[in-house]
């Protein structure tokens, strides 16, 4: 019987089964299947708004309703949810790798409702929300009870309460972006999974870890801007390739230790 062509190459599987330390970067596209939208698909959550109008602190000073009542839109569109079987391939992964990095730019958390564990959180997480002004974190109750239109404003001081996101603009959190370029640094193979790769400095690592000797990999429906410089790029879902690639990886470990 014929066999279904893989998307993807046998050297890859190889690299894969061998590695020592894998860094996996992601965007919105793995979540895609989660029904979550992407930034810049068609119908993406930009094509709706422009980046400018929401996702910064201009415009949230200028207009808190309109980017906080974004925001709970996506917080409970997000919760309700489902991590796919591209989110659960990526924590199988994890448990076959003796080093294997998550690092994402979603802020949805489906990660670790997925059960992967060594997540970084590139753009942060929009389950927490904290006051601009005392940085005292908001509780669960109080975004919940937000109603769209309402200001939230921090019950200790009045502040306003904002999303624990990183807006374009500001920088990216020290610790997460320091062990990102460490994970990317010292891969065998990086997987660059269902991102556009024209955000940075997050669409750096994947070149940064090619220039450190890493196998490069990018899996998306479409080439993205750093297709040219990968190593090998797999045309497919993620929720697809993502649960066959991890499986065929699991088939050669187990051949090369028995
Ligand atoms: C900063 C949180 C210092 C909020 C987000 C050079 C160096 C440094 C900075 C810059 C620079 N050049 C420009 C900048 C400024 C800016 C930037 O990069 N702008 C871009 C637009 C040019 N960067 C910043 O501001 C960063 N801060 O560097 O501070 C500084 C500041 C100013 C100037 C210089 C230095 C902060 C960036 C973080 C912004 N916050 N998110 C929120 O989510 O509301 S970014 C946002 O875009 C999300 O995090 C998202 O993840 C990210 C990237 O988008 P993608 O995830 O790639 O999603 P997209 O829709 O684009 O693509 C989806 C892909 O999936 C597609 O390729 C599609 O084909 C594919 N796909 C779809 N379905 C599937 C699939 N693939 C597989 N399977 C499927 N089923």
């Amino acid at each position: 019987m014929n066999e279904i062509p893989r998307p993807f190459s046998p050297v890859l599987v190889d690299r894969l089964a061998v590695a020592g330390r894998v860094a996996v970067l992601t965007g919105a596209g793995i979540s895609a299947e989660s029904g979550l939208a992407t930034f810049r698909d068609p119908g993406g959550i930009w094509e709706q708004f422009r980046p400018e109008e929401l996702a910064n602190m201009t415009a949230f000073l200028h207009n808190p309703e309109l980017v906080q009542g974004w925001y709970a839109h996506r917080r409970k569109v997000a919760e309700e949810a489902r991590p796919n079987a591209g989110h659960y391939a990526l924590a199988e992964l994890e448990t076959m790798v003796p080093n294997c990095t998550l690092i994402t730019q979603n802020i949805d958390g489906l990660y670790n409702r997925a059960g992967s564990h060594h997540v970084i959180e590139l753009h942060g997480n929009i389950m927490r929300s904290y006051c601009v002004v005392c940085a005292r974190p908001a509780t669960a109750l109080e975004l919940a009870t937000l109603s769209e239109g309402a200001t939230a404003m921090c019950p200790e001081c009045g502040g306003l309460i904002r999303p624990d996101v990183v807006w374009f603009g500001e920088m990216l959190p020290e610790v997460a972006i320091n062990a990102a370029a460490d994970a990317a640094r010292e891969a065998d193979v990086f997987l660059s999974i269902g991102t556009s790769a024209v955000v940075y400095p997050a669409a750096n690592l994947p070149l940064e870890a090619r220039g450190w000797g890493a196998f490069v990999v990018e899996i998306n429906i479409e080439p993205s801007a750093i297709a040219n410089a990968v190593d090998e790029v797999v045309l497919g879902p993620a929720g697809r390739v993502l649960p066959e690639l991890v499986a065929a990886v699991w088939h050669k470990r187990t051949l090369l230790t028995n």
